[in-house]
């Protein structure tokens, strides 16, 4: 009998997704300290043929170096890949896969809830609700801003852009103007109550709410900085479920401070855990520890996703999802 390949994974999934996997190979699951120690990951390189990182892996440059690596393939679990040198995986004959399409739904979701909870002040209201400092219903009290039919700005319209937009014309009649780096087809976008604009700027000046779903990394490090936030209307909110370094925090900070835009919705940050402090103290922004893929069944099938992906590899297939 052939023997098993070997795979590691790196923190903790759901139930349903690792006994998949280990119908398929033997599998360790590294439960802590996490992230995982740059030692383990030296030694999991020499013991393992596989290994399934995810965002919070980041990744010590040995991974593409090392002498007497055994793994042949990282499973990323999730689609955003900006924690892994993807040029220095190939140049070393590392194959590097994502899941795509399982979580579009979920982040969406998620995107739409903080665009909601932002602009109708569910968060703070909760807040506020069990701290005593509700004290009777008023038409006064706390108003927000009306959401349906206002005009959403989108910058990246991949799977998850999209998704959302179609929450938000289709759920909420909203119009939707959109930025991305390459042309969509016209019937695509038409078909989301959406037009593409020539510039982040163009989609900037005309949106009140601003939703990013573009990929994180070098690219589009600071794509929203101060310059920028100033070219949003002061009434306009930001809603961030892509990756945290898109945004110049210590410029939002100072912008949601200035005034210089109504609020935030962010669910993720440029160092996470950590969250900017100056986040912390401000009422005009909801917090949410990136969970824009955090249902039970979107994280079973990402899961199951990396399953597919690795049994193509060692079948001698090239993966679904290969980078
Ligand atoms: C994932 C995400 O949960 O898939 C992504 O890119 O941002 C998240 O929603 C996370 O990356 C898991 O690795």
């Amino acid at each position: 009998m052939a023997p098993t390949n070997k795979v590691l994974i790196t923190t903790p999934w759901p139930t349903e997704a690792v006994d998949t996997m280990r119908t398929h190979f033997e599998v360790e699951v590294h439960e802590g300290p996490l992230p995982m120690p740059a030692e383990v990951w030296q030694a999991a390189l020499r013991d393992f043929d596989a290994i399934a990182p995810t965002v919070i892996d980041h990744l010590p440059p040995s991974v593409y170096a090392q002498a007497g690596r055994r793994t042949r393939i990282l499973g990323n679990f999730g689609v955003g890949f900006n924690h892994i040198d993807i040029d220095a995986a190939r140049n070393s004959g590392l194959v590097v896969t994502n899941t795509p399409g399982v979580l579009t739904d979920a982040t969406a979701d998620q995107s739409m809830g903080l665009l909601l909870a932002v602009a109708r002040g569910i968060s703070l209201g909760d807040w506020h609700v069990r701290d005593g400092q509700w004290t009777g219903w008023s038409p006064t009290d706390r108003l927000g801003t009306q959401v349906t039919g206002k005009t959403l700005g989108i910058i990246g319209f991949g799977r998850i852009g999209q998704a959302m937009a179609r929450r938000a014309h289709f759920g909420f009649g909203m119009q939707i103007v959109f930025h991305n780096r390459s042309r969509i087809e016209t019937a695509v976008a038409q078909g989301l109550g959406a037009q593409q604009l020539e510039s982040v700027e163009a989609v900037l000046k005309v949106a009140d709410f601003v939703s990013l779903h573009c990929p994180g990394g070098a690219e589009t490090r600071h794509l929203i900085n101060a310059d920028r936030l100033n070219q949003m209307q002061p009434h306009a909110f930001l809603i961030n479920t892509a990756r945290g370094d898109v945004v110049d925090e210590d410029a939002l900070v100072d912008a949601l401070q200035a005034g210089t835009i109504a609020g935030a919705g962010l669910d993720v940050f440029a160092e996470e855990p950590r969250v900017h402090p100056g986040l912390l103290g401000l009422t005009n922004c909801v917090l949410n520890p990136h969970l824009g893929s955090a249902t039970l069944e979107t994280r079973t099938a990402m899961g199951l996703k990396v399953v597919e992906n690795l049994v193509a590899f060692f079948k001698g297939d090239s993966p679904p999802d290969a980078l």
